[in-house]
This record gives C-alpha cells, structure tokens and sequence, in this order.
C-alpha cells in the first residue's frame, strides 16, 4: 500500500483519487475525505463518534462489469487436457466496464443525545446517499465504542451502590478493580427499554502485571447508561469469594521455569517463496483471489478463482457469538456477538515475524479507524505465507514397483485480533488438490467466574475457586459462492445404506442420496456426521469430462448449534447459529447473519429476514451461510492460558476436475 499525500481535512471538494480496483481496502486518505463528507453534511456536530467506517462494497454486477472475476492465470500451471472440465473456461482478463461508485459507511452515534445513524457516502459525488435514524426499540443500537472500555471503568468507579458492593467484599480500593463493559443483549427488564447500555462486571488487579482474570468479583453486576453515563442499577446477587491465586503466566514463579531441549526449527525457503503478492491481488499455483479488510468483519478474500475459473466470489466470517451456559443472576446474559457488537476487524493484532508467523512471509497492512473517524494503519495486520503440509499422495504398487511420494503444501492467509479475554486467529488455506480450508484458531484466557463448589454443572474450576463457565463459539461463515459462474445450486449429500431386498441380499450396499436444495426454506440445514452429510454447490452450466455438474463441497465439522432454549431471547438474536446451514439468493444488502445492528438487537433480524421471501435457489446466484464452532467446558489445562483449540469446514473440489489434478507435482527434490 502506497502512501499517498492526504489533504488537510476539511479542505478542498475534489473526489479523491479511487484505488484500481473497487475492492481495494479505503485508503486513509478516502477515509479522511469521507469524513469531511459527513462534516459538511451536518452529520458529526456535537459529540458524534465512528462506531464503525468502512468500505460499501458495490453491488457483484458491478465489479464482475468492471473487474470480471478469475485471475489471469499468470500463476502456476495452466489447467491441461484431462485434469480441468471439459468446457469449464473461465472469465478472465482486466477492467472492461467504468468502475463503480467508491462508497463508504458510517455509523455514528451522538454520546450526547444517543443518537445513532447509518450513513453511506459517495467518495465521487461528495454526497451523503443516505442517512438512516435507529429506532433503538426496533433497530438495538451500534457497536461499543472504543471509548466505552475506559469510562465504563470511570463511571463505576465513581458510583456510590456499586462501591458499596465492593467494599461488603473487602474491597475498598477501587483503583485495583478492573471494570469490564460486557454488551447487553436485550431482556425485557425494565427500565432497559431503548438505552444505549452495557452490564460490567468486575475483576480485581493487584499490580500492573496481574491478571484480573484470575480475580473475579463475581456476584455483582452494574448495568451502565452509556449516554447518561451513569449506572442505573446494580445486581448484588450472590455472596462468592474473590479467588486469590495469581494467573501471571508472565511470572517465573507462577510459570516455573522455562523447559529446556527444544532445538531450533528453521523455516527457509532459500529461492523466495513460490506466490506472488501485487498489490492486493494474491497469486499462487493456480489460486486467484484479493485479499480485503474490514473493521467489522476482519479479512475478507474476494474473487477466488483456480486455473482461471472462479469459486468463491467473496469469503469471510461475518458473525460469532459466544453464548455462555451459567444461569447465575448475576451472568445469565452473558452472550457476546463479537463480530457485530465489538468488531473483530477493529482490534487486529500487529503479528511480528519468527513469533506469530516463521518462514518466508508477506504482510498487508490494515488501514482502520478511530472514534473520530481517524484513519490508523496496522503494520503486519495480515500475513501470508506457505507452508509444507505433509503428504499430498503417496502410492507403492505391488504389481509394478512404483514408489512415488508428493508433498503437499498450503497457501496460509491469516489475521490474529483480540477482543477482550479471547483470542482468535482466522486462518484461510489453500492446497495444491483445489482444497480450501478456513480455521479458526481460539486462544487467550477464558472467561471466569467465582467457583461455588463441587458439583457445580455449569463451570469447571480451573484454579482454587476459579470457574470458567461453560459456552459455544459460533461462527458465522458466508460464503458467496461462483462455482464455474454464478449460476449454481446447492446439494445435500448423504451417505447411506441401500435397502435390503433383491437387488442387497447381504446387506452391504451403500450410496449416496443426493437432495437439490432448491429453496431458502428447504436450504436451512443441520449437519449428519452419521450420514457423513456434506453440501455440495454445483455449476448448473458448467459440466466435466463425464457430463457431471463441476462443483465443490462444503464438509462441515460436527458440533452442535446454539444450544439455549427456543424462545429466549438469545435464540431469536443468534437465529443464525440454530442451522449449520443456510442458502440464500444473492442479495447486495444481505450481509450479517445476525443483521446489520447486532447491539442490543431484540433478534429477528439477518437470516431469518433474508430468507422469509423462500426464494428459489437452483441455478441461481447462490450464498452459503455456515454455521460452526465448539462447545467449550473449559479444562484445567485451558488456565490461565488456553492452549490453541481449532474449529473450521472445508471446500473441496468434486468434479470440478476430472481426476486429480495434482499429477503435475514434481517428486521431492525434483523443483
Ligand atoms: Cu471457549
């Protein structure tokens, strides 16, 4: 990313100048440009904060009309004779239409008056294009705001009931007390109705380096008004004693020392490696794709295409919750949406090579922004390398003598962001044999609570009078799929036993039972590990060399969805997580399954809503929405450090070559 000079702001009416592709990340200097849009509009006086800024990608029309999906094929092998389909060709070559607007949105909240608006600009016509109130009722609220962390510890600090509660505790030094501000959900509480709110909760830090995690006051609650900046009530509810042992792992004497005989590991790639980064566009053995980042959503990979055909228009992880299972007064609403309350993207972590990343790697950079809108780059935000991935195919032909041995390897495309206590890395793969894999990476501290004794259903103890309740990470993946085209449908796979009779006399047949999805209402489904089930997005024009639709295969992972009780209010707002599987007919609005304000939402909104017109699906321009994550009863060995835990689904080719396409591989030691 160039730096390209910035104009004062406030100055001057002269669009910016617009990246090459409209899918480029917003510059810091469009994102100073568009905030004197909003200025001039009227939209930031008095004390109006950036909840969220980002790009307002256009519509797929218009970037296929610009930019056509598929890379050039500049990179690897060129798909040959009997491994690609039999007219699969692809859409490949360079702009061909007018780029499209550049647009950005804004939501802005006024921490005065609670006024919070959603406002998409026009970077080419210098215009608000739109400016939408929230009904807090209806609509729930924007996200937390960076500023929120520090006066939410502010306003409990100074707030007589809940120094009080404290100090019942022993706990008379409210400088120790950490103040956590957790997003609300929404309940029918009184006096919670329409406010911009959060519920805090309390950890106690003796000393800088001490991990309040490891000292929870658990018990109390403060609801906080983020705009009345006052708490207006607090929860005493249970009498728990703070857990005293220290959580440190930076501390040699809670660490222990250091073990010794691991001897180095040393990644080299001694002829540089083997993709090729320009710009945002990433190259690789036959892999496509442009790399985007987003406040909200983290990175995002556009244009995915292998050997010039496309497979996947656009991919990324647009929700999580992580709903947690202990009923206590004081917890029961514990459920964070990380992605739409909190921005995953917003708190990416800088990575630092031969420690977060070995080997020969490539960084980008993001670009996000502050409460005033205030462009910020994050150096290293997201890395890029390749790894060596063990076998790739390995056969000994007893008849010929044949040994013949390939390695596999991977294209990694990852980011790290932390969002309070957890930890989450986003990782994409790509492999030689046309595999796709997205990973999750879950790490950092665990969630903790007082443990109140033995037996207790709905937290494990992880230190002496530590809990750390139970919970479930749900992702959200989309996937904007573009198998050989846009025209697609999707298929339900099962492996199943054949019926006896006749034709089975011994009762061994097997086959596959193939269901065509060809609705949104019929597209809401649940994985079936003991029918080995799989979804598969086929090309309804696009056939291989034996008159199959080309298509790739979406294999889930088994674990449950959201577990809470039909007809509580996390149920209506997570509805999203309660299928592993959705399918819905391209839309350019629809794009959060929770919907576009999770915050305090009162649930409904998102997929429930994109799929009530029960659009058909077969041949259509189809979107796959995957639910998955673990639950997690956390571990002894998860404190006070979780060792990585790993949740994620592939994609893999299924005829979208006619046999494997990884013939090409030269043996080891032969490149
Ligand atoms: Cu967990």
């Amino acid at each position: 990313m160039t730096d390209a000079a910035i104009r004062p702001a406030g100055t001057g009416a002269a669009p910016v100048p617009a990246p090459v592709h409209p899918l480029d990340p917003v510059t810091a200097e469009e994102y100073r440009a568009g905030r004197d849009i909003l200025a001039r509009a009227g939209l930031l006086t008095g004390q109006v904060r950036f909840a969220y800024y980002g790009l307002e990608e256009p519509p797929k029309a218009e970037v296929l009309a610009f930019a056509p999906a598929a890379g050039s094929g500049s990179c690897g092998a060129a798909d040959g004779g009997a491994n690609g389909a039999a007219d699969g060709g692809g859409v490949g070559g360079g702009p061909v239409g007018a780029p499209p607007d550049r647009r950005l949105r804004a939501f802005l909240v006024n921490v005065v008056t609670g006024e919070s608006t959603d406002a998409i600009l026009s970077l080419r016509s210098q215009k608000v294009l739109s400016a939408r109130t929230l009904d807090p009722r209806r609509d729930g609220h924007l996200p937390i705001l960076d500023q929120d962390f520090a006066l939410c510890e502010e306003i409990v600090h100074a707030d007589e009931g809940w120094r009080a509660a404290m100090a019942r505790r022993g706990l008379t030094d409210v400088s120790k007390i950490r103040a956590c501000p957790l997003t609300a959900g929404h309940y029918d509480d009184p006096g919670e109705d329409g406010r911009r709110m959060v519920r805090v909760l309390a950890f106690v830090q003796n000393g800088k380096s001490d991990l309040p995690w490891a000292h929870p006051v658990d018990g109390v609650a403060a609801y906080v008004d983020l705009i009345e900046r006052k708490v207006f009530r607090v929860i005493d509810a249970l009498d728990l004693a703070v857990p005293q042992e220290s959580g440190d792992y930076d501390d040699p004497a809670v660490r222990g020392p250091l073990r010794t005989g691991l001897r180095p590991i040393e990644i080299t790639q001694p002829d540089g490696p083997s993709f090729t980064l320009d710009g945002q566009t990433l190259g690789w053995q036959g892999w496509s794709m442009r790399i985007g980042f987003d406040a909200r959503e983290g990175l995002s990979l556009h244009q995915i295409s292998l050997d010039g055909r496309p497979v996947v228009y656009r991919a990324s992880i647009p929700e999580m919750v992580v709903p947690y299972g202990d009923p206590s007064p004081t917890r029961h609403w514990q459920n964070y949406f990380d992605t739409g309350e909190y921005l995953v993207g917003k708190w990416v972590n800088s990575l630092e090579r031969g420690c977060d990343c070995l080997g020969e790697i490539a960084y980008l950079p993001a670009t996000i922004t502050d409460g005033d809108g205030e462009p910020r780059e994050v150096g290293n935000a997201i890395c890029i390398h390749e790894e060596d991935f063990g076998m790739l195919w390995k056969h000994t032909d007893i008849f010929t003598g044949s040994v013949q041995a390939r390695r596999q390897r991977r294209l990694v495309v990852s980011f790290f962001t932390t969002v309070g206590n957890y930890d989450y890395g986003f990782y994409w793969y790509f492999y030689l044999d046309g595999t796709i894999e997205c990973e999750i990476k879950l790490t950092g501290v665990v969630f903790t609570s007082a443990y109140p004794g033995p037996g207790y259903p709905y937290a494990a103890e992880v230190a002496p009078g530590l809990g750390a309740p139970v919970h479930q990470h749900l992702f959200s993946a989309r996937l904007d799929m573009m198998v050989d085209g846009l025209a697609n449908a999707v298929e339900e796979v099962d492996i199943v036993p054949g019926p006896a009779g006749p034709g089975n006399p011994q009762g061994n047949a097997l086959l596959q039972r193939v269901t065509r999805l060809v609705s949104e209402s019929q597209a809401a489904r649940d994985v079936a590990p003991e029918r080995a089930r799989t979804w598969r997005v086929v090309s309804t024009e696009k056939t291989n060399r034996f008159g199959q639709a080309t298509a790739f295969t979406l294999w889930p992972e088994a674990a449950p969805t959201l577990l809470a009780s039909p007809g509580s209010t996390l149920y209506d707002r997570a509805r999203f997580a309660t299928h592993h599987l959705w399918v819905t007919r391209y839309d350019p609005a629809h794009r959060y399954p929770a919907g576009d304000y999770v915050n305090q939402h009162p649930g409904g909104a998102g997929l429930p809503q994109y799929t009530a017109g029960d659009a058909s699906l077969d041949g259509e321009d189809v979107v796959l929405w995957h639910t998955f994550g673990p639950a997690h009863f956390p571990r002894p060995e998860d404190w006070p450090v979780m060792p990585v835990s790993r949740c994620g689904f592939t994609l893999k080719p299924t005829g979208f070559f006619s046999r494997n396409p990884t013939l090409d591989v030269p043996p080891p030691g032969c490149h």
